[in-house]
C-alpha cells in the first residue's frame, strides 16, 4: 500500500509545533518578547562566529533552530497519559528518559516525547516534558480520593481528535486535511481555561496539599506551562532579560558557562498571577481567584554526554550544590559551579579521547575527494589530517535537577518537602502503557549512524 497519501508524521509535528507557539504568543504576550530577544541573539552569535554557523550547518540545526521549542504539560491519570502517548505519536514524538522528581518535592515523575531520528530531529525537535501527578503521594486519604474522582470525570481530548487518533493508528497515517483537523483538535488539549472544575474550598485544601496538585485536578486539561525557544548564549539572552525588566529566576540550572557547551541550561521568569473563575457557590473574594500556571524559559543546548560524561557531570553539579550546603542558591552559587567544573575537560579533542561526549562524523570535502586516502583509517586519523570533521551531538532532553529548580521556583519556590518515595519507573511505564527509550541508546545510535557514513564512500 503507498503511503504517500500520507502526511509525515514530521511535519505533522512541525505544523503542531507552529500551531502552539502562535497560541502561546496570544496566551502569554511575554512568551513572543522572549522569542524575538532569542532570535536577535541567535543573529548576533552566528554573525560574530562563522565556525560555530558552519558547524550548525553540518549538523543540520541551523535550519531548525529557529522553530525549536519544548513545551511542558501534567497530566492526572494514567489514561491521560496513555493518550497523550499515541496523540504524539501521530507526531512521531516517542517517549524518552524517566524523570523522578519526587526527590525533589515535586509528586510527579515524566518522561519526554521527542523524534529520535537524525532526520526527525533536523525537521522539527519539538518535544514536551510530561509529566504525571502521583496521587498516591497525598497523605490525606480523603483528600486523595476527592482528586482521583474529579478527574476520572474530566475529558481532555475532544472527540475528534479520539477519533482522528485512531483513524492514524488504523490507516497508518492521516491525509493532509486531517491531519490539518487533527492538529486544531490536538491544541484544544493544551490551551488555558481560566474557569475551575471545582470549588474554591476544593481549589484550596489541594492546594494547601502542594500547589501541583490544584494545578493538575483544579482544571478542564493539562494547559501547557511553558514552551522554550533555545538561545546559542544563555548568559547574553538572561542579561537582556533583566534589562528589559523581566523577573527571570536568579540562577541559571545546568553546568557554567564554558568553551564547550555540555547538556543544557536553563532560566526561567516568573510564573504569571491568573484570574480563574471558580464555579458559582464559591463566588471569590480578595485575590482567592487566582492561580499561578504559566511562566517562560530559555535555554542553550550543548553536546550530549556519554554516561561517563553524565556522572562526571552529576558528581560535579553534586559538589557544587554541597559545598556551602545551600543548594543552588546563595550568591556564590556561580563561584561554586564553576570551580567544581574546573576537572571538567573543555575542549572537543580531550572531550571524545576520554569518551565524555557524543559526535557526529562526516567526510569533509577533502575526504569526499579522496576516498584512498580516508580507506580503513580510524576517525581520529582522519580529522588530524583533515579528512574527517567531528561535531558536537546536540542533548536533546532534560536535566533532572534543573527541571526541578524551574518547578520549585514556578511553584513559589520556598516549597522544599521531600517525599520518602523513590523512582517507580515500572509504574510509569505501565501507566503509559509502553517502555520509555533510553536516551543513551538514541545518541549512540546517531554517533554510530555517523561513523558509518565515513566509509560509506
Ligand atoms: C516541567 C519543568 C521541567 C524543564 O525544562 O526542565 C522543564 C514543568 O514545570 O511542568 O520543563
Ligand atoms: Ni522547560
Amino acid at each position: 500500500m503507498s503511503t504517500d497519501r500520507f502526511v509525515s508524521p514530521d511535519d505533522i509535528r512541525s505544523l503542531f509545533a507552529q500551531a502552539m507557539s502562535t497560541m502561546y504568543r496570544t496566551e502569554v504576550p511575554l512568551y513572543g518578547t522572549l522569542v524575538d530577544l532569542v532570535a536577535e541573539i541567535n543573529d548576533a552569535v552566528l554573525t560574530a562566529d562563522p565556525s560555530l554557523a558552519e558547524q550548525l550547518d553540518r549538523t543540520d540545526e541551523r535550519a531548525r533552530l529557529g522553530q525549536e521549542r519544548h513545551g511542558a504539560i501534567r497530566v492526572g491519570t494514567a489514561e491521560e497519559l496513555a493518550t497523550l502517548g499515541r496523540l504524539f505519536a501521530v507526531m512521531g514524538m516517542h517517549p524518552v528518559g524517566y524523570y523522578d522528581l519526587s526527590v525533589a518535592g515535586v509528586p510527579v515523575h515524566s518522561t519526554a516525547f521527542r523524534p529520535r531520528t537524525a532526520t526527525a530531529l533536523a525537521h522539527n525537535p519539538f518535544r514536551v516534558f510530561t509529566s504525571l501527578l502521583r496521587l498516591e503521594l497525598i497523605e490525606d486519604a480523603a483528600l486523595r480520593d476527592t482528586a482521583a474522582q474529579i478527574l476520572a470525570r474530566r475529558r481532555i481530548f475532544t472527540d475528534t481528535a479520539l477519533a482522528l487518533i485512531a483513524q492514524a493508528e488504523r490507516d497508518g497515517g492521516l491525509s493532509d486535511a486531517d491531519a490539518r483537523r487533527f492538529v486544531i483538535e490536538a491544541l484544544e488539549t493544551f490551551r488555558w481555561h481560566g474557569d475551575a472544575t471545582v470549588s474554591l474550598d476544593t481549589y484550596h485544601a489541594l492546594h494547601d496539599a502542594h500547589r501541583l496538585i490544584a494545578d493538575v485536578v483544579c482544571f478542564r486539561g493539562p494547559h501547557i506551562n511553558h514552551l522554550t525557544p533555545r538561545t546559542l548564549d544563555i548568559d547574553a539572552a538572561q542579561a537582556a532579560m533583566l534589562a528589559r525588566g523581566i523577573d527571570a529566576k536568579a540562577v541559571v540550572e545546568g553546568p557554567p558557562p564554558r568553551r564547550c557547551p555540555i547538556l543544557l541550561r536553563q532560566t526561567s521568569f516568573k510564573a504569571l498571577q491568573e484570574t480563574v473563575h471558580f464555579p458559582s457557590g464559591a463566588a471569590p473574594s480578595g485575590d482567592a481567584g487566582t492561580h499561578t500556571a504559566r511562566f517562560g524559559e530559555i535555554e542553550q543546548r550543548g553536546l550530549a554526554l556519554t554516561r561517563k560524561g553524565r556522572a562526571l557531570y552529576d558528581r560535579l553539579l553534586a559538589q557544587a550544590r554541597d559545598s556551602g550546603g545551600a543548594g543552588s542558591t546563595g550568591q556564590d552559587y556561580p563561584t561554586r559551579l564553576a570551580a567544581a567544573f574546573q576537572v571538567f575537560p573543555d575542549d572537543h579533542a580531550t572531550l571524545r579521547r576520554e569518551g565524555l561526549g557524543y559526535y557526529r562524523y562526516a567526510l569533509t570535502a577533502a575526504g569526499r575527494a579522496d576516498p584512498a586516502a580516508v580507506g580503513e583509517l580510524p576517525a581520529e586519523a582522519l580529522i588530524a589530517a583533515g579528512l574527517a570533521s567531528a561535531d558536537p551531538i546536540v542533548y536533546e532532553d532534560f536535566l533532572p535537577v534543573s527541571a526541578a529548580g524551574i518547578f520549585q521556583s514556578n511553584l513559589g519556590g520556598e516549597e522544599q518537602r521531600a517525599y520518602a518515595a523513590h523512582a517507580n519507573r515500572d509504574a510509569f511505564e505501565q501507566a503509559l502503557g509502553m517502555q520509555v527509550e533510553d536516551e543513551f541508546a538514541i545518541y549512540e545510535r546517531l554517533q554510530a549512524e555517523s561513523l558509518a557514513t565515513l566509509r560509506a564512500a
